[in-house]
């Protein structure tokens, strides 16, 4: 019997694993973020082991036929060496990129960090988090100082007076956590749920505002303007822990709510309601998840709605603030520990000389040899192939022909590079792609830490030996640095990787100094930061002060310019992306796991939209948008916009429809709103 988590969402819920030829899940009910729950992706995980899609050994692709044939590990690893070090040659260090993922473990997050700045010399690293959290992430860095996803632990919203949740469908999404809305309700609170669609978590919600995809911003511009007006804004609390407000307050003076209204589509009087909710709590917790963030204006929508948090006084205060609910397995951990483009381990980042000289220190190289900061996700994919980007790309956790934005483009910069190496658990979309295929091990077979969305540091505990052939990403690192003859140690063993890591961290943001697996086990997790052995670690922040230099949470202004397309005549539809229940991020696991339901793409529209384009529910529709074409059945139901379609991404279409336009300061792609048209 082995205590780990679930190999899939952030939430990291708790589960115990029986069994060794047939693995399975059961509860762990002492574990306190699921209390025992799972979700039925949970409860199916062990579904991808002995699967015959599962990859055993080693692919290469052969030259003449074009085809992918089994190779010795030592062939495989020897041609990716090669191929590196001749491009290398040819065109400079930054000629090799790696691709990393949310979902890989704290210890492969940073090894293969130090793989990028190390081995490789590259400064072309960034991963899939980019898609994910990162607007949140730079607006939380921007008003706190610091980026933890949840400023305090999930439980703490059953607490809460209002919990207002913007763009999360986490009833789907992170099914455990929706008790404690559940739990909140039957304690007198209000759940207040902003989505476009009605979901399975407005069915939980009071009050449901339902906004054109990409006018969230407006909304919180609204809702700040109506507590202003009715004198709710906590000015004692604003004085005494921000700056910025007066700024704030000027730029909200002109959203009174008809002007919120004609822009997105929220009657006037149900943002009044809002407001008068909020103006009357004690304590409010506004979260934001993807639906408010995955825009162009994805950093200032999350500030806006911060702003709204800090004017009523609620960050730092108990049971109330701002938080974002981070999506992948290690969506928290992932971004703390070196693999984005600007970073180095412990929340550094890589342009602080103090932060190059620590890390180098750790890694026993001088701090010169570390590269800057490289290209953020899309920008990077974005360039392979190109005469000034790189020409191969080193993918670990990401099935980017799947889930990055306008995919067919992104499918034609892979194709363009001259060597692309994926390791994966199953031949993924990417995998198909790639000139060499590296089978790794997954969850139960391997051990490794993850941080949860709130911050917590748990352990995934190995409960069965990999099947043979397999080795883990680790594994890989460092047999790719040795042969790349780098002269810095890679440790492959995960305890040992997680020791090295904390040393890195020590006196960063994200600082993992005193955890030790002991510790997790023996604590259920520890909470970052954590500098020594004897701290008891952070559950909550910013309690006395933020982790700004002056210790005030920073107010800005922020306006809305709207989404990087409009509708227009040819494109009349807004199209929004998102997720179901039983699938998980680009279906590579979950499509192949038997125990879940894979009913393929289909398009969500409404009865009325529907009948104008004459689509009939379960028949095909094809929707088109400037990047590309889908045709899928239609699934008629009354509960989105009718001036709004949906699609779910965990099947090859939706991303080939979607914007690649960036954010600006997060560099997140508009996943979540473009224009579109249907038609029969
Ligand atoms: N079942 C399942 N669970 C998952 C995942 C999965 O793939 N499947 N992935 C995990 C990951 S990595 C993540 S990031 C999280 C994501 O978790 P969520 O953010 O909850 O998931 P999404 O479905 O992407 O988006 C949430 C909602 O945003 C709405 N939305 C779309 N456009 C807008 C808009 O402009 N404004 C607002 N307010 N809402 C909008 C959508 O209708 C959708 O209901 O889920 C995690 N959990
Ligand atoms: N249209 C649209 N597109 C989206 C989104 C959206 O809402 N709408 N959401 C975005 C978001 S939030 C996210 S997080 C991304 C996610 O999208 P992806 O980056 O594609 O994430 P996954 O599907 O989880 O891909 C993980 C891949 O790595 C493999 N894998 C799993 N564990 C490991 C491991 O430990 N090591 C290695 N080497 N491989 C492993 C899996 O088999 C899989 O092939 O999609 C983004 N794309
Ligand atoms: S909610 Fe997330 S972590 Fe929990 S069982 Fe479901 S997928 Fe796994
Ligand atoms: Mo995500």
């Amino acid at each position: 019997m082995t205590h780990t988590h679930c190999p899939y969402c952030s939430l990291q819920c708790g589960m115990t694993l029986t069994g060794r030829r047939t693995l399975e899940v059961q509860a762990w009910p002492e574990f306190p973020v699921n209390e025992g729950g799972l979700c039925r992706k949970g409860w199916t995980a062990a579904g991808l082991r002995g699967h015959r899609e599962r990859l055993t050994t080693p692919l290469v692709r052969d030259r003449s036929t074009g085809e992918l044939v089994a190779a010795s590990w030592d062939t495989a690893l020897d041609v990716v060496a090669s191929g590196v070090r001749d491009l290398q040659a040819a065109h400079g260090p930054d000629a090799v990129a790696v691709f990393g993922g949310g979902g890989l473990t704290n210890e492969k997050a940073y090894l293969l960090g130090k793989l990028a700045r190390v081995a490789l010399g590259t400064s072309q690293i960034d991963y899939n988090g980019r898609w994910c959290m990162s607007s949140a992430a730079s607006a939380s860095n921007q008003a706190f100082g610091l980026d933890r996803g949840l400023p305090f632990p999930l439980a703490d919203l059953e607490q809460t007076d209002v919990c207002v949740l913007v763009g999360s469908n986490l009833a789907e999404t992170m099914p455990p956590a929706a008790r404690h809305l559940d739990r909140l309700r039957e304690r007198g609170g209000t759940v207040v749920v902003v989505d476009p669609r009605r979901t399975a978590t407005a069915d939980r919600a009071d009050l449901v505002l339902q906004p054109v995809p990409g006018t969230d911003l407006p909304l919180a511009l609204g809702v700040l303007h109506l507590l202003d007006a009715a004198g709710a804004v906590d000015e004692d609390y604003v004085a005494a822990r921000t700056t910025g407000f007066d700024d704030v307050r000027r730029s909200v003076a002109s959203w009174w709510p008809e002007r919120v209204e004609r822009v997105s589509g929220v009657a006037a009087e149900q943002l009044r309601a809002l407001a008068t909710l909020l103006a009357g709590a004690g304590t409010v917790t506004v979260l934001t998840a993807r639906g408010a963030e995955q825009h162009t204006q994805g950093t200032a929508t999350v500030q806006a709605w911060i702003n709204v948090a800090l004017a009523l006084g609620m960050c730092g205060k108990p049971h109330a603030g701002y938080g974002c609910l981070t999506g992948q397995g290690n969506g928290q951990g992932g971004r703390e520990h070196g693999q984005k483009a600007d970073q180095l381990p412990g929340y550094r980042m890589i342009d602080d000389p103090a932060a190059r000289e620590h890390v180098a220190g750790v890694w026993g190289v001088p701090a010169a040899s570390l590269p800057g900061r490289g290209r953020s996700a899309h920008e990077l994919l974005d360039a392979l192939g190109t005469d000034t980007g790189p020409r191969a790309l080193l993918v670990h956790g990401s099935n980017i022909v799947v889930s990055a934005p306008n995919a067919t483009h992104v499918t034609e910069r892979l194709a363009a590079l001259d060597l692309l190496v994926v390791a994966d658990i199953v031949l993924s979309e990417t995998a198909a792609m790639a000139d060499v295929v590296l089978p790794v091990t997954q969850w139960a077979e391997e051990s490794g830490t993850m941080t949860n969305l709130e911050g917590r540091v748990v352990l995934r505990q190995q409960a069965v030996p990999p099947p043979a052939g397999v080795r883990s990403d680790l594994e890989v690192i460092a047999a790719l640095a040795s042969r790349l003859g780098s002269t810095a140690a890679f440790p492959s063993d995960p305890e040992e990787v997680f020791a090295e890591l904390a040393r890195a961290s020590a006196g960063g943001r994200a600082d993992y100094a005193g955890i030790t697996y002991d510790r997790i086990r023996a604590e259920h997790g520890v909470f970052w930061p954590c500098p020594t052995p004897e701290h008891p670690g952070t559950p909550r922040l910013f309690a006395d002060a933020f982790a700004t230099a002056d210790g005030r949470a920073r107010f800005v202004a922020v306006e809305h310019v709207g989404a990087a397309e409009q509708p227009d005549d040819a494109y009349p539809l807004h199209l929004t992306t998102g997720r179901v229940l039983a699938q998980y991020q680009s279906g590579a696991q979950t499509r192949r796991v038997r125990a879940l339901p894979d009913d393929g793409v289909f398009v969500e529209l409404h009865p009325m939209l529907a009948a104008r384009v004459g689509a009939r529910d379960g028949e095909a529709v094809v929707v088109t948008t400037r990047r590309g074409e889908l045709r899928a059945p239609a699934r008629v139901v009354a509960t989105i916009r009718p001036d709004t379609v949906f699609v779910p991404f965990h099947w090859v279409g939706a991303n080939r429809l979607t914007n690649d336009a960036l954010d600006p300061t997060s560099g997140m792609p508009e996943f979540k709103v473009c224009a579109a048209a249907v038609r029969t």
